[in-house]
């Protein structure tokens, strides 16, 4: 079976992941389950380079295929913060609920059609002849006037889609991987990944 490591410290990432590739003959491994190890130093100024260094990470200690991403949530009443700092937003320990209400507070007063936002995925995957490939994928919406709902991760209670009428956090994780971020870079991939195998 075709193996793949998933390479993330964030388990409701390997969780969506995993999920959205239940379905395919291939083997998903957290890092922690290929017993690998890397502390990776962000340094990149785009998601797409901070993905393709964490894939890089791993891929110098396999030979599996690597997927790695880096994403985060732009505001664009706040120019696109916390953008590529989505996860060290207000340091890296501080809660979400700490950081969902700095940004509803950041917030306070200003007008729907200026809550915009969007979460951004971008995907590398290394194959085990060590070519890379990358996707970037959004997906759109708007910062809500406050938190709703217990699904998903991070800043999914402040992100609201008006098709749906309620925040990522309330949607189940099928839905939301349906139309998401890493859903949609996640699908794009597989795609690349089977033309390599081909
Ligand atoms: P790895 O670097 O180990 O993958 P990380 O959590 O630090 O784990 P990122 O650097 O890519 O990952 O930061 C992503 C952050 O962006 C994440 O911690 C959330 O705060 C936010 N984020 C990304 N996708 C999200 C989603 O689907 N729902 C809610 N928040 C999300």
């Amino acid at each position: 079976m075709t193996k793949i490591i998933f390479a993330t410290g964030n388990a409701n990432k390997v969780k969506e992941v995993k999920k959205m590739l239940e379905n395919l003959d291939v083997e998903v491994l957290s890092m922690k389950e290929a017993n690998i190890s890397t502390d990776v130093e962000e340094t990149g100024t785009t998601f797409e380079e901070n993905a393709i260094l964490k894939a890089k990470a791993i891929a110098n200690k396999t030979d599996a295929i690597v997927i790695a991403d880096d994403s985060g949530l732009e505001v664009d009443y706040l120019n696109k913060e916390p953008g590529i700092y989505s996860s060290r937003y207000l340091g890296e320990d501080t809660s979400y609920t700490i950081k969902n209400q700095a940004i509803l507070d950041r917030l306070d007063g200003v007008a729907k059609e200026q809550r915009t936002a969007r979460f951004v995925c971008a995907m590398a995957v290394i194959m085990p002849n060590k070519k890379v490939f990358t996707t970037v994928q959004t997906m759109e919406g708007y910062i809500g006037f406050e938190s709703a709902g217990k699904n998903g991760f991070g800043y999914d209670p402040i992100f609201f889609l008006d098709k749906y009428g309620c925040s990522s956090a309330e949607m189940s994780m099928e839905e939301k991987n349906k139309i998401s971020h890493r859903g949609k870079a996640l699908r794009t991939t597989k795609k690349i990944i089977e033309d390599q195998l081909k």
